[in-house]
């Protein structure tokens, strides 16, 4: 049996989604960011640096979203292209952008959500990772306005992996100034195995509002 670790609305979501593509069965294990549980030895057994998603599978636990996603299309030998092919830089390099702009929307998450009292967030800070964001999406965006997925040749697991990432994204960036980007959302997000992911999933515990607004000082 295949056990993901799971946080509803965090990166695990990218591993369920995949896992619905794939088809495969999975038990979730529901954790919380905030009550300290991702730092017991029961947690770090599985995932050394306390974070979600890990994912027990085939005798062994796997830490790291990108790293779960590439076992689970090579061992499923599908949704990515096989090493040594052309297409697979294309591919490696898409499921390391989504981290790299993860980890952005990971530190606006902090200094917008997570971060009290108000007056502990940097809002220089915050202004920097907002354009650092936008830098990112405006790739995106190029890239999205030649094709529809992030891989010409169709659907991959690295869509798994950025597909996630946009609804934070437009957390922070208005979606009128990314048009493509804005379509690719929703083509993923009307993909039957994202819906089936979400149902599951629990629903999102990180957001409480549509639109973060950078404060004025
Ligand atoms: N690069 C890691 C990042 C994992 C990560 O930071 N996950 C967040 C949830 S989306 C987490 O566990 N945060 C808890 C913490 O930072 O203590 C991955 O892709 O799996």
């Amino acid at each position: 049996m295949i056990r993901l670790h799971h946080v509803p609305g965090s990166r695990s979501t990218r591993v369920l989604w995949l896992i619905e593509e794939l088809g495969l069965d999975c038990q979730i294990v529901v954790w919380s960011l905030t009550d300290g549980s991702l730092r017991s030895p029961e947690f770090l057994a599985l995932s050394p640096a306390g974070r979600i998603p890990a994912l027990q599978i085939d005798g062994r636990a796997i830490f790291e979203s990108g790293a779960i996603v590439q076992y689970l299309t090579e061992r499923e030998g599908r949704l990515a292209p096989k090493p040594g092919e052309f297409a697979r830089a294309d591919f490696l390099e898409w499921v390391s952008f989504a981290e790299t702009q993860a980890n952005i929307l990971q530190a606006l998450n902090i200094q917008h959500i997570f971060l009290r009292p108000d007056s502990a967030r940097s809002v220089p800070l915050m202004k920097l990772d907002t354009r650092r964001l936008a830098v990112t999406a405006r790739a995106l965006e190029g890239h999205l306005s030649r094709q529809d997925m992030l891989l010409a040749g169709g659907f991959s697991a690295a869509d798994c992996m950025m597909g996630f990432n946009i609804e934070a994204v437009f957390r922070f960036l208005p979606k009128a100034e990314f048009p493509a980007l804005a379509a690719y959302r929703d083509r993923m997000t009307a993909r039957p195995a994202y819906r089936r992911a979400l149902d599951r999933a629990g629903g999102d515990s990180i957001y409480q509002r549509e639109f973060y607004e950078l404060p004025d000082a």
